[in-house]
């Protein structure tokens, strides 16, 4: 690597950031069992506090996304002042209209009024919860769907969200964004009312410039080229963020790159190709992630330096050899200059850039050695469930 292309890549990991989920810290599972672990926090002031060693000990991770109301606490000013204190932000404030009984029928696109009221209502509530951190980003997804054919009329749950969007968008204030994000199935398992990025991207078009689709790694199906909607979403201007994690079958939450590495390389290469790696941008670098059976902080971690690499990866790629290649209509070469990037082993440029930023150049080596996690396994008695309970 020439010293400038070196210069280059390490300028860009520098400036990138990679939000982590509040929930990730909690416990979690399947529908089968959630297993709980040692050592979880007890409320969202101990999940800020983990986010924050995280941000630690990787330095890129400098916000924590929250979950409402599974992050429901008194006073959120207070929150935020809590993150700032232990070094980190607040950042996108998750609505949740999927776990009252209300909603079994659907929230803003459910057949009755009364029960729509009640799921905007929170989505305002969310507006209000972003006012008092100081959030950017309103994230919204909706369980929303039908099981059975019949079950309810599609275009009309269509118009019910589109009436719920609107009133929620023109609730936001200042530079505040509304996330749109969707998901194929599950729960629903017929017809979601937001399957996909066409559906959220033309609603988000008939909101306006400040809503925007959220692309969640995992909501897809399988063989779905992600990259393709990446570029296409930018090329719109409404690619507001990710939602990143992986998945071998459905919507797994697995740690992101543990899966197909190479997807998310190909992922961050639009992403370079298309210059949004700079926060100014506006793409939102998230995880939403579940960590079931692993410990959460190292996952984490992890998960954060495995979007480093494939980002490390994507900048290494030689942008006038490949356009020269696509030029010439030279397949093989093209692909080849993809290849070696993709190839290239970059721990030791990211080791190199830690190592110059006052980190340890090996972050869960170094969280292992920090002791942090035999503290909070003393001090924590009685760790929560990420959300379903919490
Ligand atoms: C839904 O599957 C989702 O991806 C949404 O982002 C939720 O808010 C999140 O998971 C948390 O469970
Ligand atoms: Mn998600
Ligand atoms: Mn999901």
């Amino acid at each position: 690597m020439s010293p400038t292309t070196r210069a280059r890549v390490a300028a860009a990991l520098r400036a990138q950031r990679i939000e982590t989920a509040s929930w990730a810290y909690a416990n979690s599972g399947t529908r089968f069992k959630v297993f709980a672990q040692e050592g979880v926090p007890r409320d969202p002031y101990e999940k800020i506090a983990d986010a924050a060693v995280v941000h630690r000990f990787t330095g890129v991770a400098p916000s924590v996304a929250l979950h409402i109301p599974w992050d429901r606490v008194g006073d959120y000013a207070d929150l935020a002042r809590h993150a700032k204190e232990l070094g980190v932000a607040l950042g996108a404030i998750n609505a949740n209209v999927f776990q009252d009984d209300d909603f079994k029928l659907g929230s803003v696109t459910n057949p009755d009024p009364a029960v729509r009221r009640k799921a905007v209502a929170h989505l305002l509530e969310c507006v209000d919860v972003m006012d008092a951190t100081g959030s950017r980003d309103l994230k919204l997804w909706f369980s929303d769907g039908i099981n059975y054919p019949g079950q309810d009329d599609v275009r009309a749950r269509q118009d019910r969200l589109a009436e719920a969007l609107r009133e929620t968008y023109g609730r936001l204030g200042g530079d505040q964004r509304m996330l749109l994000e969707y998901k194929l199935f599950e729960p629903a398992f017929y017809a979601t009312d937001v399957p996909d990025w066409g559906t959220a991207y033309a609603h988000c078009l008939q909101l306006g410039p400040r809503a925007q689709v959220v692309i969640d790694t995992g909501h897809h199906a399988p063989g779905t080229n992600i990259e393709f909607i990446v570029a296409v979403l930018l090329r719109a201007g409404k690619l507001g963020g990710f939602d990143f994690n992986s998945r071998f079958y459905a919507d797994d939450d697995l740690m992101v790159g543990a899966a197909d590495p190479f997807q998310l390389f190909r992922i961050m290469h639009e992403i370079v190709l298309a210059d949004a790696l700079r926060p100014e941008a506006g793409v939102a670098f998230m995880l939403d992630q579940c960590h079931n059976i692993e410990p959460k902080i190292p996952a984490v971690i992890r998960s954060v330096m495995n979007v480093q690499e494939a980002t490390a990866k994507a900048l290494l790629v030689d942008a006038d050899a490949l356009a020269a290649a696509q030029q010439a209509g030279d397949v093989l070469a093209a692909n080849a200059v993809l290849m070696d990037a993709y190839h290239t082993d970059v721990r030791p440029v990211l080791a190199e850039l830690r190592a110059d930023a006052g980190l340890d150049p090996d972050p869960v080596g170094a969280y292992a050695r920090s002791g942090y996690f035999e503290k909070i396994r003393a001090e924590r008695v009685g760790g929560r469930q990420a959300g379903w309970g919490a």
